[in-house]
């Protein structure tokens, strides 16, 4: 008996692919361009702390479909690299003074280990760094791009600004008011920065959601990012001064509920119309909200805080004077920086009319003027009423249901000249540079004369130079600045001095784009061949984690928007299906942590049960989406698997076929473990191909068709096993360039049961029906005879009972 044992294997079959080049990919015009398929993973960064289980829980999954797809005569993209640019290798280059570049390339090698170790079918040729200035070069290309069409500027705004990091961050990359990567909180800071203009595709990021095969809960999250507002901007006179206070508004309809206003702390008229003896108080309350970040402001639950300014606004559609207040929970950042605030429908506003006193006017109601509801004694209002509904307490325009009254009276007012209908986004523009050192120099030129000018393409890439020290300087100038020699150079435009832009990029810069680069790794020309473009993109299935919902992933929509837009890529969307992969938690339900020290190494079960168990048991821990817990006893499980279907191929191979259950069992997972594959359905795959292991382990022999058709099916699942197994059988390797087995439907077929159908107790129809029909297939069936039919028709059915694979009694009044 042989034993199997994965370490003499896996070694062998992974040198063997390389040598053979066995995942190789290219464009060959013998696959038309239904027939390539782009099955994409979210590259890693490669971290100092080597590979996490999480990452190859979606390279399993990716890799399975990847070699699914080739053996059902798919040309298949399935490509690797790095997105190694990044904060972590600089902060130990600051403390060891090893340049970021060396530890880069040592994270790479043992990444680059650890995923070959797992046997995934990867074309090596194709690997990519973002480092690489063979790479970058590119990056800074699609930047000059947007600066030349007027999509990458210069401003100086407040951003944020990690004090630990000593770096502005963009609005994606702080979370709860904290840096993303070190947990400091963020404060805000004055810098010039260059911005790139995502705002500018606002509304085709939003409408593209709807073409795509996403997760709901992604493309929702997107949507609340963009976060169109449709409203209108309404004009209140300021008793006493010559200005106007501009709200922005979604609820035009609820003016004459507007009881007082509130403007933001920032808002440039707060110093104006505070009254003298307001004024103390509201200098304090600026400073105080100065230290707060927009989501802590915004925070709902959090108790409103305001001071009033003393001064008045007169609502426009009845006269009266409203008073003014700040908070912060009105921000500078969003619509106008100020609002009128109708407590009565609004839940913020409610909460803070009733904090100070303020009044409430009902003007909304379930259902009109006429019911209990609809005559507010507005003081009863126990929460806001948010809801849309009928006008009350709003003059001529009662009785309006919402939507018509908006309408109405956006017109009205546009007429008066007090106001219009606008649209407002959350999306900001994206704060693109970076004052670090470890990220593509963006490449442009400070010339006293000409102002900003682009980097000539012919002197890209522009690459980094030496430096001694990777501190940012924290006068808000990243380490380059300090490189005089590098800094200093001539104006390309007028040829005088002049000085590099010392910004760089951040790290999604390089995460944008990389999938075009796989396409075609080596181009010096251009990003990629435009004629390979096209066959290649858009990819066909992306699979990654849900953390990039909005990141990573809009910032790649919005580029490849653009390069569309330039003629560089033929669709305007790259990624058309996408797959969330779920984490994985440790075996006690906790994240893996280093300080918890619950994480476990792949290398270690690799190296204990072998890569096709590690793998296989990843798939099998259930639904790819869902979040699960890792289970060394769940592995063991999945290993006992692998040896039992070792075993099979220790019986004598006959010639004679097998039984015809088996036969017929057979023939049904190759249906399933297709289907399954195609849809992702891993977890469920394994299962079937275990029961067939079960049923065919009672036989004293197996015979070729089935060793064959067994081995292929579960080939994308197993490569190294299968590999050998294959060989074993006298078959020519590799068994990952064979083609998908077909199953005999006639065989499936015959498996069938015969159910009896009787009619309140008495035997009226036989039907015929698939082993596997589900209840409710038979029952339709049932239903549906007509020999049942004659004796239930027109009469109502009080139940059905159903003995599995044997009877079916329908009970009908007699
Ligand atoms: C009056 C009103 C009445 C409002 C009502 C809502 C309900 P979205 O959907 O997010 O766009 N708002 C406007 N600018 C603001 C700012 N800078 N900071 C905080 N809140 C602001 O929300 C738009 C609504 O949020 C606006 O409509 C405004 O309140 C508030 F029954 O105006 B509303
Ligand atoms: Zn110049």
């Amino acid at each position: 008996m042989s034993e199997y044992d994965h370490k003499k294997i896996e070694q062998k079959w992974q040198d063997f692919w390389d040598k053979d080049k066995t995942y190789k990919c290219a464009e060959d015009p013998k696959f038309p361009k239904e027939k390539r398929f782009y099955c994409l993973d979210m590259f890693p960064y490669p971290s100092g702390a080597g590979l996490h289980v999480g990452h190859p829980e979606g390279y399993t999954a990716s890799d399975i479909l990847s070699r699914f797809k080739r053996m059902n005569n798919f040309n298949v993209l399935h490509p690797m690299g790095w997105d190694a640019f990044g904060l972590p290798a600089e902060n130990y280059a600051i403390k060891t003074g090893t340049h970021p570049k060396k530890a880069t390339e040592k994270n790479i090698t043992t990444f680059k280990r650890q995923i070959k170790s797992i046997g995934f079918s990867y074309d090596w040729d194709r690997e990519i760094d973002t480092t690489d200035p063979g790479y970058f070069k590119w990056t800074q290309w699609i930047f000059l791009k947007l600066f030349e069409k007027g999509l990458a500027y210069e401003a100086t705004v407040p951003i944020n600004w990690c004090p630990s990091c000593k770096t502005g961050l963009a609005n994606e990359e702080v979370t709860d008011g904290a840096c993303g990567r070190c947990g400091t909180a963020v404060t805000k800071k004055d810098l010039r920065q260059w911005m790139l203009k995502i705002t500018a595709y606002a509304d085709r990021l939003l409408d593209g959601l709807e073409k795509l095969d996403w997760p709901e809960p992604i493309k929702l999250q997107q949507k609340n990012w963009i976060g169109k507002s449709i409203g209108a901007e309404v004009d209140f006179k300021i008793d006493g001064f010559k200005d106007v206070l501009r709200v922005f508004t979604t609820r035009p309809d609820t003016l004459f509920g507007a009881t007082y206003m509130v403007i933001a702390p920032e808002h440039p008229l707060v110093l104006e119309i505070t009254t003298e003896d307001h004024a103390a108080e509201i200098q304090e309350y600026i400073e105080k909200a100065r230290q707060k970040s927009d989501i802590e402001r915004e925070h709902l639950l959090k108790s409103k805080t305001g001071v009033f300014t003393g001064a008045y606004a007169i609502n426009p559609v009845n006269n009266k004077k409203i008073p003014i207040w700040i908070s912060d929970y009105v921000l500078i950042t969003y619509g106008t920086g100020a609002i009128m605030s109708v407590p009565a429908h609004d839940e913020r506003d409610f909460e803070f009319a009733k904090k100070f006193e303020l009044p409430i006017t009902q003007v909304v109601s379930k259902d009109g003027p006429s019911t209990s509801s609809g005559q507010g004694n507005p003081q009863e209002l126990n929460e806001a009423y948010i809801e849309e509904g009928v006008a009350i307490n709003s003059g001529q325009y009662n009785g309006l249901k919402t939507e018509e009254f908006k309408e109405k009276i956006t017109k009205d007012l546009e007429k008066k000249g007090l106001g219009k209908k606008t649209i407002n986004y959350k999306l900001r523009d994206w704060v693109f540079s970076r004052q670090r050192y470890w990220g593509e120099p963006i490449p442009v030129i400070h010339c006293p004369k000409c102002g900003v000018v682009g980097v000539p393409e012919s002197e890209l890439p522009l690459k980094l130079p030496e430096v001694k020290k990777y501190e940012p300087t924290g006068t808000g100038e990243s380490p380059l600045a300090n490189i005089k020699e590098w800094v200093n150079t001539k104006c390309p435009k007028c040829g005088g001095p002049a000085k590099r832009e010392t910004n760089t990029m951040p790290q999604w810069a390089g995460s944008n784009w990389y999938f075009l680069r796989y396409i075609d790794p080596k181009n010096g020309k251009a990003l990629a061949d435009k004629e390979k473009i096209k066959y290649w993109m858009p990819v066909d299935h992306y699979i990654g984690g849900a953390e990039h919902a909005v990141l990573h992933l809009l910032y790649s929509r919005f580029w490849y928007k653009f390069l569309f837009d330039i003629g560089v890529v033929p669709t305007d969307e790259p990624f058309q299906k996408l797959t969330n992969q779920g984490l994985i938690l440790a075996e006690d339900g906790q994240k893996m942590s280093k300080s918890l020290g619950n994480v476990i190494n792949p290398d270690d079960v690799i190296g204990e049960h072998g890569a096709d168990a590690f793998r296989m048991y990843e798939m099998f821990m259930g639904p790819l989406e869902m979040v699960k817990p890792w289970s060394m006893q769940g592995i063991m499980g999945i290993r006992r698997f692998l040896e039992k279907a070792w075993r099979l191929f220790d019986k004598k191979i006959e010639s004679k076929p097998l039984p015809k259950n088996i036969e017929a069992l057979l023939h049904k997972t190759i249906k399933k473990v297709g289907e399954d594959i195609d849809n992702l359905r891993l977890n469920t795959a394994i299962s079937a191909m275990m029961i067939l292991v079960n049923d065919i382990g009672s036989l004293d022999y197996i015979s070729k068709d089935f060793a064959k058709n067994f081995l292929l099916i579960l080939a994308p699942f197993a490569p190294h096993m299968t590999e050998e197994l294959w060989k074993n059988i006298g078959e020519k390797p590799s068994i990952h360039r064979q083609t998908w087995p077909k199953y005999n439907a006639q065989l499936i077929k015959e498996e069938e049961i015969t159910i009896v159908v009787q009619v309140n107790g008495k035997l009226r129809d036989n039907i015929v029906v698939a082993s596997d029909a589900s209840e409710d297939e038979i029952k339709k069936l049932a239903a549906s005879s007509a020999k049942v039919k004659t004796f239930i028709e027109g009469k109502k059915i009080i139940k059905v009972i159903y003995v599995p694979k044997k009877l079916i009694n329908i009970v009908v009044p007699q």
